[in-house]
């Protein structure tokens, strides 16, 4: 297969939710090599890191999403793309995470309470530590009393917060205004896909990415 067959194979892996060659699900793909063999190939090929990931990867996820919101396929099938994309950035992360190896600062991140996506705030984990920072990932469901816990232990820390539902927006909000009201110099970073720079404005966050490099660019200034 050629690099652009991979990244097509790829994507119609991760989209369908062809984990490994073992996997048994979808069956009309029984057999065949899935996101884990693929990826690999694709490294071995040459594709980029890079490539995978915006090329096939979230390119596949975005099909997903659309296809959730059309209701042609619903939450056991999005999970089971989430695997398949689980299982393709584990190749991918040795090579997001070889930044410099004298930190730049701390950068605290989570997905607010109430959300349990994590896949984009595991990426921007990925590629903050890859650019130099020492990353503490608090996972996802994170209330403002773990973020302000964890706060008191770094208090020189920049903390992000990720959220994918517009359901979990206001919760963003609590808790940056928790943190705010204790913490008033830490900085806050937003991002997910609902949220953007008028909402970072709203609830008085200090800075908005819409993706990793944004958040490290953010995370660079303030520390140049
Ligand atoms: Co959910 N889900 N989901 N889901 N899910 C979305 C978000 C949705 C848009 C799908 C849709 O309807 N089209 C929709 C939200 C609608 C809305 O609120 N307007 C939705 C819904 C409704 C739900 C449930 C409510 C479904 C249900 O149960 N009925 C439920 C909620 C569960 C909960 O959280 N309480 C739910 C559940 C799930 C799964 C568990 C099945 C699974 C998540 C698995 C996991 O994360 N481990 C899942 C998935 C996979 C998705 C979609 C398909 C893909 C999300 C993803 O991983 N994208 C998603 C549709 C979509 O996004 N197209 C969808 C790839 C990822 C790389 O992108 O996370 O956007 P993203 O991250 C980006 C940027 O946003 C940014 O950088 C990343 C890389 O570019 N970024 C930051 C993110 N955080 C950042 C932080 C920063 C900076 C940048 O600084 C701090």
């Amino acid at each position: 297969m050629d690099k652009n067959e991979l990244i097509t194979k790829l994507t119609e892996c991760v989209e369908s939710g062809k984990v490994n060659k073992a996997a048994p699900y979808p069956p009309a793909m029984k057999g065949q090599d899935g996101a884990d063999e693929l990826t690999k190939k694709a490294l071995e090929a040459g594709v980029k890191p890079v490539e995978i990931l915006n090329d096939a990867l979230i390119t596949a996820m975005d099909r997903v999403g659309k296809k959730f919101s059309q209701k042609k396929i619903f939450v056991p099938q999005m999970l089971i793309s989430a695997k398949a994309m689980n299982v393709a950035m584990v190749h991918l992360k040795p090579f997001f995470q070889s930044g410099e190896v004298k930190r730049k600062g701390k950068f605290i991140i989570g997905t607010v309470s109430g959300d349990l996506h994590d896949i984009g705030k595991n990426l921007v984990s990925m590629i903050v530590e890859g650019a130099g920072w020492e990353v503490i990932d608090l996972g996802v469901d994170v209330k403002a009393t773990k973020f302000i816990e964890t706060i008191k232990e770094h208090p020189d820390a920049i903390v992000g917060l990720s959220a994918l539902l517009t359901t979990t927006m206001p919760n963003m909000q609590q808790i940056v205004a928790e943190i705010k009201s204790q913490f008033p110099d830490v900085k806050l970073i937003i991002g997910g896909a609902p949220v953007n720079e008028d909402f970072k404005n709203e609830i008085g966050a200090d800075g908005y990415s819409p993706d990793p490099q944004s958040a490290v660019s953010y995370l660079n200034s303030l520390v140049a």
